[in-house]
C-alpha cells in the first residue's frame, strides 16, 4: 500500500528541511492505548523514519506521549519478529508461511480428534483491542474451532466492568463515563492517568482534563493507596482491596442522611431497598479500620457527593484488580444511579459512538454460572479465568491441549511464575503471533510475526462508547511490511482454512478487509470506509450530551438494580469484610503500579537511557524501609504463599505506610527473543500474584492482582536463614 501524501505538513520538520523528495507524511492514530491519540507518519522510500504527534486532529490535539512516540522504536527493533519460526528443540528455526500453517493446522486437528474440540484454545492479548480487524478475527476463530475455551488479558484487567455492566446496562461494554467537562466534583478511583492515560476512558490527555476541573472550581478526589496526584486534588489513601466498603460507607450514610433519590422513587430503578439492605451494616464506623480512614472523612466525602450539583465516578484498574472488583463497580453504578447522577449533565453518562454497542439476551439469573470442578463463575464476554489457565491444561477430563496466543504474553501477565510457565510448556501444542518472540513465545512450538500498528489499516472501535469527545478514526496502512509479517486476521484465516473450516474472510480473495467488516456496521452513522477516508480520517460524531443518554444506547426500562446473578457476589462481600477485618496486622500489601516507559510487558526490549537500572523496584514509604533497616538500591527478597522474588528497594513518600508496590511486565531472564529485555533483569512480579480456584472474583473472572499481601526482607537476612537451614520466611515484619 502506497502512503497517501496528504494535507498534514510536517510544520517543523519542513522548516528544518527534514522532508525529502519522496517523503509522504500519513495521518495515522496510535494504538497502545486508550487515549487513540492522533500520530504522524513520515515514511521515505518506502520506510516509516519519525513519528509525531497530529497537531491538526480535532480532539487529541497535538498530544501524544513519549511511550506512544516510541512505538517508532518498537516499529524498527530489529529484535522484533521477521519470519515464522518452528521450534527445533531449544533452538527456534525459520520455516516458511505455508510449512508453518500446514504444520499447525495439522496438529490442531490431531489435539483435537484426540481430546474434542475443547482441547484447543485461544488467549487474546491486550493490544488485541486496539485492533479492529484482529477482534474480529480472534472471537471467530473459537467459534470457527468450535471451542469455548477463551482468555484474555481482559481477566487481569477488566472483566469486572464487563461482567456488572451486562448485568446492569444489558451490554459489557455499556460502561458510563464521567461527564469531565462538566462535573462538579470528581472520584478517581484505582487509576494513575498521569503515567497510565487510565483505561474505559479514551481522553488524550487526562491530566490537563482533571487541572482544568480544578481550575474551574470543581474537585478532583482520588481514592488510592498513593497520593497519586497531590496538586490536581486530595487521595482518600485507604487500604488496598477497601474500594467496596469505602463506597458501601458512602451509600450508607447517604441513605441515612438524605436518602436515595428520587429517580429511585420514580421507578428509573427497582431494587434500591436491596442495596440500602447490603449497605446497612457499613455505617463509616463500622468501615473505618477496614478502610483504613477516619469515618469522619468518609462521612464527609458522602455528603460532598450528595449534595454536590452533579457528581462523578471513574474508575480503572486498582479498583477492578482487588479480590472484588465486580462488588465495588457495582457498587459505584449504585452511586451514580441512586443520587441520580447517571445521565445527569456532570453525572456520568453513555456517550455517543460511532458503532453501537451489542445487546443480546442476558441471562441474569443464579442459573447464569458454571459449575466446574474448580467452583462457580460466570462468564463476561464468554472468557474463562486466566486464574485457571494451569488448572484447564491439567484437567484430567477434557484438557486444554493447544493455545493459540494472540498478541498476548501469559506467561508474565497472568499469576503463575514458574509453575504456569511449566504448564504451558506441557501444552501438544502453543503458538504465540506477535511481533516478538516473548516470554510466551519463548515456550511455544511456533512462533508467528504479526504487523504492528504501522502496517495494518485499522479503525478505533474499540474506544467507541468510552470517548470524551466522540469521533471515529480510520487509518491505512502506513507501510508494508519489511519481511513476512502478516496480520492476525489472515493468519487466523489461513489456519482455519487449512483445517477445513471458514475464514471470517478469506485471506486468498480478500484485498480490503476492513469495509467489509465494517461498513455495515458504520451505516447508521451514515458513514462507511471510504466516507471515513474521504474525510482524511477523523470524523468527529455529535455529542448529545449527557442528559438521556441511557435511552440512546438503547438501555430502556427501569434498571435492575440487584440482578439474582450478583446475589451470591454482595453475600461474598459481607464475607470478605470480616476477613479484612480478621487480617493479620503487619504484613505489607503489595499493590500494581505502571511506569512511564513501558507498556505492560510490550515494550520491555527497547533500550533504556538508564541501562544500569532495575528495572521494576520494589517502592516503599521510607518509613517501612527504614524500619526495616533498607536504604534504597538495597536487595529485597519479597515473598509469600505463591513465591519468591528478588527486587531493588526505592523509596517514594507518596505510598500508605504498609502498602508496597511494583511494576508487572518484567522478568525476561529467559527471553532469548528480546535480547535487550533479557539483559534488562527485573522480576516478575506475578510470580508472587494468586492462582487457581479462590484466585478470581465468581462473577467476572477478574483475578486477584493488587492488595497481594508479602513479606519483604532483606537478601541477605533471607541469604543467611537459608545457610541456617531456616525456611526463608516464618516471622512476619511489621510495617
Ligand atoms: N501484576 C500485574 N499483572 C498485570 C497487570 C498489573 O497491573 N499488575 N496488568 C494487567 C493488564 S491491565 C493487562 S491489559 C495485561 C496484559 O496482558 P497481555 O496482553 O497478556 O500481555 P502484554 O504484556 O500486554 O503483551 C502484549 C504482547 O502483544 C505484542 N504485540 C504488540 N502489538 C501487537 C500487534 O499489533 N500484534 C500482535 N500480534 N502482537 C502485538 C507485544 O509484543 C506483547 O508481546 O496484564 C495484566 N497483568
Ligand atoms: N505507561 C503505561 N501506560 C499504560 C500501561 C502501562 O503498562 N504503562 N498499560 C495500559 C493498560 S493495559 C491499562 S489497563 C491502563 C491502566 O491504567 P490505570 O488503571 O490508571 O493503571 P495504573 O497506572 O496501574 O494505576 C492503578 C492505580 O491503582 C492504585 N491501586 C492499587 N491497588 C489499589 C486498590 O486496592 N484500591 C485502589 N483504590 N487503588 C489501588 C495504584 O496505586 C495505582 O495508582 O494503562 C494503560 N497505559
Ligand atoms: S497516551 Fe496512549 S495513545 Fe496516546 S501516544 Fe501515549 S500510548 Fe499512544
Ligand atoms: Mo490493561
Amino acid at each position: 500500500m502506497s502512503p497517501e501524501s496528504s494535507h498534514h505538513h510536517e510544520r517543523a520538520g519542513a522548516a528544518a528541511g527534514l522532508l525529502n523528495e519522496g517523503a509522504a507524511t500519513v495521518r495515522t492514530y496510535c494504538r497502545l492505548c486508550e487515549a487513540g491519540c492522533g500520530t504522524v507518519a513520515t515514511v521515505e522510500r518506502g520506510h516509516l523514519v519519525r513519528l509525531r504527534p497530529d497537531h491538526d486532529h480535532t480532539v487529541t490535539r497535538g498530544f501524544a506521549c513519549n511511550k506512544g512516540l516510541r512505538a517508532l522504536d518498537l516499529h524498527r527493533d530489529p529484535d522484533r519478529l521477521r519470519v515464522p519460526l518452528r521450534r527445533d528443540g531449544d533452538r527456534f528455526v525459520p520455516v516458511p508461511w505455508d510449512e508453518a500453517i500446514e504444520e499447525i493446522a495439522a496438529r490442531l486437528r490431531d489435539v483435537m480428534s484426540e481430546h474434542g474440540p475443547r482441547a484447543a484454545g485461544i488467549y487474546i492479548g491486550n493490544p488485541v483491542a486496539f485492533n479492529a480487524l484482529g477482534s474480529a478475527a480472534s472471537g471467530h476463530f473459537a467459534g470457527a474451532l468450535g471451542t469455548d475455551r477463551v482468555f484474555s488479558a481482559a481477566t487481569q484487567d477488566c472483566s469486572n466492568k464487563y461482567a456488572v455492566a451486562e448485568l446492569l446496562y444489558g451490554s459489557p461494554t455499556a460502561n458510563p463515563i464521567p461527564d469531565l467537562r462538566r462535573t462538579e466534583l470528581l472520584l478517581v478511583i484505582g487509576s494513575n492517568p498521569r503515567v497510565s492515560k487510565s483505561s474505559f476512558i479514551s481522553v488524550a490527555n487526562p491530566v490537563v482534563e482533571l487541572r482544568r476541573i480544578r481550575d474551574r472550581g470543581g474537585r478532583v478526589v482520588f481514592v488510592n493507596p498513593v497520593d497519586v496526584e497531590p496538586d490536581i486534588g486530595p487521595t482518600l489513601q485507604i487500604r488496598p482491596d477497601s474500594d467496596p466498603y469505602l463506597l458501601a460507607a458512602v451509600l450508607h450514610e447517604i441513605h441515612r442522611t438524605v436518602g436515595f433519590s428520587a429517580g429511585a422513587a420514580q421507578g428509573t430503578v427497582t431494587g434500591a431497598a436491596q442495596v440500602a439492605a447490603f449497605v446497612a451494616p457499613y455505617s463509616p464506623d463500622a468501615v473505618a479500620d477496614v478502610v483504613g480512614l477516619p469515618a469522619e472523612v468518609i462521612a464527609q466525602l458522602a455528603r460532598d457527593f450528595a449534595a454536590a450539583e452533579s457528581a462523578a465516578i471513574h474508575v480503572s484498574t486498582g479498583l477492578n484488580m482487588g479480590r472484588q472488583g465486580a462488588l465495588a463497580y457495582w457498587l459505584v453504578q449504585m452511586l451514580l444511579l441512586l443520587t441520580g447522577n447517571l445521565d445527569r449533565p456532570g453525572g456520568n453518562y453513555f456517550p455517543a459512538r460511532g458503532i453501537g454497542a451489542r445487546f443480546g439476551p442476558v441471562d441474569r439469573t443464579a442459573a447464569s454460572f458454571h459449575t466446574t470442578r474448580w467452583g462457580d463463575f460466570r462468564r463476561a464476554m464468554g472468557l474463562l479465568p486466566a486464574a485457571l489457565l494451569p488448572e484447564f491444561i491439567a484437567a484430567a477430563e477434557e484438557p486444554l491441549r493447544a493455545l493459540v496466543v494472540v498478541a498476548g504474553n501469559p506467561a508474565l501477565s497472568v499469576g503463575g511464575g514458574p509453575q504456569l510457565t511449566q504448564s504451558l510448556r506441557s501444552l501438544d501444542l502453543l503458538v504465540t503471533i506477535d511481533l516478538y518472540r516473548n516470554a510466551t513465545g519463548e515456550l511455544a512450538d511456533f512462533v508467528l510475526p504479526a504487523t504492528d500498528q504501522f502496517e495494518r489499516p485499522d479503525l478505533n472501535t474499540f474506544v467507541q462508547g468510552i470517548q470524551v469527545e466522540p469521533y471515529l478514526q480510520w487509518t491505512p496502512a502506513v507501510v508494508e511490511a519489511d519481511a513476512q509479517q502478516r496480520e492476525e486476521w489472515r493468519i487466523l484465516g489461513e489456519l482455519l482454512q487449512a483445517m477445513g473450516r471458514t475464514p471470517l474472510l478469506d485471506p486468498a480473495t480478500t484485498t480490503d478487509a476492513l469495509p467489509l467488516l465494517f461498513d455495515r456496521a458504520l451505516a447508521p452513522r451514515g458513514l462507511d470506509v471510504s466516507a471515513l477516508r474521504a474525510a482524511g480520517g477523523v470524523v468527529p460524531l455529535h455529542e448529545d450530551g449527557a442528559e438521556r443518554s441511557r435511552e440512546r444506547l438503547g438501555v430502556d426500562g427501569p434498571l435492575e438494580c440487584v440482578p439474582e446473578a450478583l446475589g451470591s457476589t454482595l453475600a461474598r462481600g459481607h464475607a470478605l469484610f470480616e476477613d479484612l477485618r480478621a487480617e493479620e496486622p503487619g504484613r505489607f500489601k503489595l499493590v500494581t503500579r505502571r511506569t512511564r516507559d513501558a507498556l505492560n510487558s510490550a515494550m520491555g526490549n527497547l533500550p533504556t537511557k538508564r541501562p544500569g537500572d532495575w528495572p521494576n523496584p520494589l517502592w516503599m514509604n521510607p518509613q517501612d524501609a527504614t524500619g526495616l533497616g533498607l536504604t534504597p538500591g538495597k536487595r529485597v527478597s519479597v515473598s509469600n504463599e505463591w513465591g519468591a522474588l528478588a527486587a531493588e528497594v526505592q523509596f517514594d513518600p507518596r505510598l500508605r505506610p504498609g502498602v508496597v508496590a511494583m511494576t508487572h511486565g518484567f522478568g525476561n531472564a529467559e527471553t532469548a527473543g528480546m535480547p535487550v529485555a533479557q539483559r534488562r533483569g527485573g522480576a516478575n512480579v506475578n510470580v508472587l500474584t494468586p492462582r487457581g480456584p479462590g484466585a478470581f472474583d465468581p462473577v467476572s473472572c477478574m483475578s486477584h492482582i493488587t492488595a497481594i499481601p508479602v513479606d519483604v526482607r532483606a537478601e541477605l537476612d533471607v541469604a543467611h536463614r537459608l545457610s541456617a537451614g531456616l525456611p526463608p520466611a516464618d516471622t512476619k515484619e511489621s510495617p
